[in-house]
């Protein structure tokens, strides 16, 4: 059988899940490393201008996308199972999608100034958005939901609460009220290791107290 290729580079996640399928399986393959931004004027011309990473050559057929790679690779290489279906589909689209998409603002937050020019370019013109390490590690809080102005409480925004559970690990939870909505309380804090923080908690089970 013709030694499978992958079209990859080392800090590519998705090539990283194919990599450990081939060693899940234990399979021969050998290595295309490709360029981390464009142009790849040696790539596209096999996957007809798809310029993700990675895609798999097994003989004249390229297999483009990590999902139908290891759907291709499970196929040929039954034993052993490394993906059975329904289940482990949905977690693998779960993680390629949403966690993919939650761990980029973290990791080039985190580098920040050290990523390089010409791949905040490349990936801006990837996406069509702007790709800015400062505000991926300023995260702010999402918006607030609505403040009920007419809680039983007459608590207002910008006053300072604090909030403990009814029942145990009563501790209080100091903070400034951000709104007292219909079915949580949220309060902001501020605390050097976390930074500015919206804390959430249920109405029901929490007590709030002004002061
Ligand atoms: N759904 C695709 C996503 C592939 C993807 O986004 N790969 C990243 C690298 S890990 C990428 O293509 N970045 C741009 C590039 O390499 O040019 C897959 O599962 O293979």
């Amino acid at each position: 059988m013709t030694t499978p290729i992958l079209h990859h580079y080392d800090t590519s996640p998705f090539s990283e899940k194919v990599r450990l399928m081939f060693g899940l399986k234990g399979l021969a393959w050998s290595s295309v490393v490709i360029p981390v931004i464009m142009p790849k004027p040696d790539y596209t011309p096999l996957t007809g201008g798809y310029r993700r990473t990675p895609s798999l050559q097994i003989g004249a057929d390229v297999y483009c996308d990590s999902q139908v790679i290891l759907a291709e690779l499970e196929h040929r290489f039954p034993d052993p199972t490394a993906v059975r279906g329904g289940l482990d589909w949905a977690i693998n689209l779960w993680a390629d999608r949403l966690f993919f998409q939650t761990t980029v603002p973290v990791i080039f937050g985190e580098l920040g100034d050290n990523v390089p020019a010409d791949f905040i370019k490349d990936r801006e013109a990837l996406s069509g958005r702007p790709f800015d390490t400062a505000a991926m590690k300023a995260a702010e809080p999402a918006p607030a939901p609505d403040h009920d102005a007419a809680n039983p409480q007459q608590l207002t925004p910008g006053q300072t609460v604090a909030v403990m559970a009814d029942d145990y690990g009563r501790d209080p939870i100091r903070g400034t009220l951000v709104a007292a909505a219909r079915d949580r309380t949220v309060i902001a804090r501020e605390d050097p290791a976390v930074g500015k923080v919206h804390v959430h908690f249920p109405k029901t089970g929490y007590l709030v107290f002004p002061g």
